[in-house]
């Protein structure tokens, strides 16, 4: 039995979560996080991820934040069929958590930057959008290697490493223009996982009230206005 709260608000990492409980069936309560007010920096939240992001959880008395020990802590609790996950102690386990890894501390960081430069910095340096979206898809031909060896990031099947990755890879075409063709493995990945019900329904969770189409207005606009501002870069 669980009685998990979810923080979130749909955006790469919040998504990661949802996503997770989708596909494990479990019920849970949202509170919707629209990270736009700041309210992930208040008091109360604080208390919940001291980090003062998106997303986190409480289950019962116990809080877990970082989306990639969301996905393992609910794997390792609600996931005895191994129906998204590997058993602890098994070479995919391992295998599993060095995808989600790869995910926290490379695409994450990297692809984050990548959009803060091509979409919501106050100044424009071609410096900065240049050198994240190389090292962006510098990490999506990392993706591209593995799938071309194997339909699944981790071991035969679709697993919390394969959603920790997809909720960031999903996003590039429509905010950074790249062009999943130069990655077929990638693409046909994820489109296979977009198929799943799972996965749209918990895209979506929290309704931001935003349709597909006025986030990819809004990631048109807001490359625009970056384009319109005078390069910045010192030389
Ligand atoms: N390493 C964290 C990153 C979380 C994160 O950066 N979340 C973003 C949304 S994708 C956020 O909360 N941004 C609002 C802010 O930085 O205040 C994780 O994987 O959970």
């Amino acid at each position: 039995m669980s009685d998990i709260t979810l923080y979130s608000w749909p955006t790469p990492n919040g998504i990661k979560a949802s996503i997770a409980l989708e596909e494990l069936g479990l019920s849970y309560k949202t509170v919707p996080m629209n990270i736009g007010t700041n309210i992930q920096k208040e008091d109360w939240f604080l208390k919940i991820n001291p980090n003062g992001r998106i997303p986190a959880i409480t289950d019962g008395s116990q809080r877990v934040f970082e989306s990639g020990s969301i996905l393992l802590y609910l794997a390792d609790k609600y996931d005895a069929d191994r129906k998204i996950s590997y058993a602890p102690g098994t070479p995919e386990y391992i295998e599993q958590v060095s995808w989600i890894m790869f995910q926290t501390g490379g695409i994450g960081p990297m692809q984050g930057q990548a959009n803060h430069f091509r979409l919501f910095a106050n100044i424009r340096s071609d410096y900065g959008i240049k050198r994240y979206i190389d090292e962006t898809k510098r990490l999506f031909s990392v993706l591209e290697d593995q799938l071309k060896e194997s339909a699944w990031l981790a071991g035969d099947k679709y697993t919390i490493a394969d959603i920790a990755n997809y909720s960031w890879v999903q996003m590039a075409p429509g905010a950074l223009e790249i062009d999943l063709a130069e990655f077929p493995a990638v693409q046909k990945w994820v489109d296979e996982i977009k198929k799943r019900g799972a996965v749209q329904k918990g895209t979506n969770i929290p309704d931001s009230g935003r349709t597909e189409e006025a986030r990819l207005e809004g990631f048109k606009n807001a490359r625009a206005k970056i384009d319109a501002m005078k390069n910045t870069d010192l030389h």
